[in-house]
Formats: structure tokens, C-alpha cells, sequence
């Protein structure tokens, strides 16, 4: 399967309503009055990180977006309807770059957290009524003015892989059978090493909440110099909030898988032994794993971290697992939450319909 992680969109804001050209009607009066009301604002168009969304495959067919016009202004002072916003959803980890008319791009948001949002079109203000236009000389004006166009332009959306949890391990030890069993996601399974070469994400459904779980391809010894993926997948570890450790139950030492993991990661990125992190041990249908549990649980003692031990062939401990994933992912993102930061606005002057008007 391949993710799509690169479109062009086009999204148009809302233009504004005109304002109205209306006077009050009394009964023995024949032109009361001006009461014509304001236009209402044109609809903003929002991007949003939606935490179910893992790559911008909707985009391959609906490539143009248009939020909801203002209404026009009525009579007795009535201001039209504002335009109703637009929302689009784009998974978290998608990069937003407004290209120019000129081809220049100008990157206006990278929305990295779920829920995350930027203004990406602003909607036309309503023009005036022209219960605004009277004057002491003019008390019947037939002015108003038009709403303003919503702003339009021309996206790039570029995923960069995120992920809440990153599954780091060497090659072989069950990461993509383990993703295939907690998601829907479908990695390809080999008993050959490097089976997975570019990142796969699923999206790991608990009762209550969702999260995205990537697997990171095989990492070995000299990944942080290039050997074998190299850096190209390390880079992928960066943009995820926590990882699981899988450790292979067969391997003659999993102390010595384990140190080698955290150095990779900690020599390529140090700042990667602060991300929070769980550690289990696969494969423990197979006899010769079940019988050294307890052997492997006193072998890994010193790294003081619980110790999960899973089968992702037979789920046996998975449902465990996932729930302790679906904890530290809670946590992450409650640390993470951070005072509304205000959008990220790129605003060019706004063209305008009519500037006679003005
Ligand atoms: N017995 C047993 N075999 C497993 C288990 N999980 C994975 N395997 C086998 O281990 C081999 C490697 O599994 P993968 O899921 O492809 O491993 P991976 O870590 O994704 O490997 P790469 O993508 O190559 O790094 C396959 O032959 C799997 O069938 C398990 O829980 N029990
Ligand atoms: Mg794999």
C-alpha cells in the first residue's frame, strides 16, 4: 500500500454579503428611511490535524474547497447570514505551504499535534447598508457597499510522518505482525530481514480513543551512521511522542538487543532518551521463549521498566499492551496540551470586488 503524503489543494474563503439598498415603508410616508442591513462576513476555511486521518489519500479526488458565502443584508436593518466556516481534516504531521501566483511558497503551518488548527482562508467581510450612508444633506442614500471577496489560495499539504507511538526494533522480531494485530494497517510479514523499508502507520482503535502507532523500519547496529535504513528512518522516529521497544524472545541476548536499541536511537538523536517509552518481548507462543520469561525478566530488570510480554501471532498479552499504549499516549498529549496558540495567518491584501466603492 502506498500512502499518499503529497497534495495540492485549492481553498476559497467565503466572500462577504453585500450590504443592502433599502428603505423603511410607513404608511403615509412613501420613501422612509434607509434601513438596509449589513452583509454577513464570508466563511473562514480552517485546516485541522484529525487524530483518525493517517494519509491524504481523500485529497486524491476532492482537490478544490470552498467555504460558505455571507448573505446579503435585508431590509429593517437586517444583517445577513455570516457564512459558515470550513473545516478540513488532514492527518497530524501535515506540513501546509501557500504557493504564490509568483510560484513562491511560504509554509504556514505545520500542525504536528491532533486538534491543531490554522486559518488557512479568511473570509470576506459583509458589506455595509446603507442605513450607514445617511447624511444630514442625503437622507435617502442609495449606497452601500459590497462584501469583500474570501481570500483564495493554493495549498501544498505535505505529510511528514507522525505518529504517536514509533515500534523500534531490529529486523525481524514481529513489528509488523504486531501492527497488523492492534490496526488494520497490513504490513507486509517475512521471515527475511528489511521486510518493512518505509515507515507504516495504522491507527490503533481502544474503546475509548484512538492513536497511531508507526512502525519504524528495522533498526541495527550503525543505524545513526547510515548501516542498513539508516538515517532516512531514524528521521522518522523525531516526529513520534513515544516509542514500544520490541524485543525479540528467540534472540540469545535481549539485554544486549535492548542497549543497542536505546544507543542507536540516543547516539542519532540524544534528545530521544527523554521520549517516554514501553518495552516488550515477542514471540512468547514459541516454547523456547515462554520456558525463559522469567529468565528474561530478571535480565532486563536493570533497565527498570515493566516488561511486556506478547505474542503477536496468537495476540496472547496484546490487549495489555495496547491499553499501557493507550495510557502513555494520554499522558504525552496531556503534557503536550499547550494555551491555544494563535493560528498561523498568512494574508495577503485581500483583493477587492469592487473598490469604487470604497
Ligand atoms: N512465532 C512467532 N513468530 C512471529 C511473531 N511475530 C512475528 N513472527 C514472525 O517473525 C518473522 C518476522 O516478522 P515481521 O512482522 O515481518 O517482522 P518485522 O520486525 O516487521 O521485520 P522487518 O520489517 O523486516 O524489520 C515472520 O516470519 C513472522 O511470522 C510471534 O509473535 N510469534
Ligand atoms: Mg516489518
Amino acid at each position: 500500500m502506498h500512502n499518499v503524503d503529497n497534495v495540492e489543494i485549492k481553498v476559497t474563503a467565503g466572500n462577504g454579503g453585500d450590504g443592502a439598498i433599502t428603505f423603511r415603508r410607513e404608511k403615509f410616508v412613501p420613501f422612509g428611511g434607509p434601513d438596509g442591513g449589513d452583509g454577513g462576513n464570508g466563511g473562514d476555511v480552517y485546516i485541522i490535524a484529525d487524530g483518525s486521518m493517517t494519509d491524504l489519500g481523500l485529497f486524491r479526488r476532492k482537490t478544490s474547497f470552498k467555504a460558505e458565502a455571507g448573505g446579503r443584508g435585508r431590509k429593517q436593518k437586517m444583517h445577513g447570514k455570516d457564512g459558515g466556516d470550513l473545516i478540513i481534516g488532514v492527518p497530524a504531521g501535515t506540513v501546509i505551504t501557500s504557493v504564490g501566483d509568483d510560484g513562491s511558497k511560504t509554509i504556514i503551518a505545520d500542525l504536528k499535534k491532533r486538534e491543531q488548527k490554522a486559518l488557512v482562508a479568511k473570509g470576506g467581510k459583509g458589506g455595509k447598508g446603507n442605513v450607514h450612508f445617511a447624511t444630514s444633506t442625503n437622507q435617502a442614500p442609495k449606497k452601500a457597499t459590497n462584501g469583500k471577496s474570501g481570500e483564495q489560495r493554493h495549498l501544498i499539504l505535505d505529510l511528514k510522518i507522525i505518529a504517536d507511538i514509533g515500534i523500534i526494533g531490529h529486523p525481524s522480531v514481529g513489528k509488523s505482525t504486531l501492527l497488523g494485530a492492534i490496526s488494520r494497517a497490513t504490513p507486509e510479514v517475512a521471515a527475511y530481514p528489511f521486510t518493512t523499508r518505509e515507515p507504516v502507520l495504522g491507527v490503533v482503535v481502544t474503546d475509548d480513543d484512538s492513536f497511531i502507532v508507526a512502525e519504524i523500519p528495522g533498526l541495527i547496529e550503525g543505524a545513526h551512521e547510515g548501516k542498513g535504513l539508516g538515517h532516512k528512518f531514524l528521521r522518522h522516529a523525531e516526529r513520534t511522542s513515544g516509542f514500544l521497544f520490541l524485543l525479540d524472545g528467540t534472540s540469545p541476548d535481549l539485554c544486549a538487543d535492548l542497549k543497542n536499541l536505546r544507543k542507536e536511537l540516543t547516539l542519532y538523536n540524544a534528545s530521544f532518551s527523554q521520549k517516554p517509552r514501553l518495552i516488550a518481548v515477542n514471540k512468547i507462543d514459541l516454547p523456547e521463549v515462554s520456558s525463559r520469561i522469567p529468565e528474561i525478566k530478571t535480565s532486563l530488570r536493570p533497565f527498570h521498566e515493566k516488561i511486556y510480554f506478547v505474542s503477536a501471532v496468537t495476540k496472547k498479552g496484546v490487549a495489555e499492551l495496547v491499553s499501557a499504549l493507550a495510557d502513555m499516549v494520554r499522558q504525552t498529549v496531556a503534557e503536550m496540551i499547550e494555551p491555544e496558540t494563535p493560528p498561523v495567518v498568512f494574508h495577503p491584501r485581500p483583493k477587492r470586488r469592487n473598490e469604487a466603492e470604497e
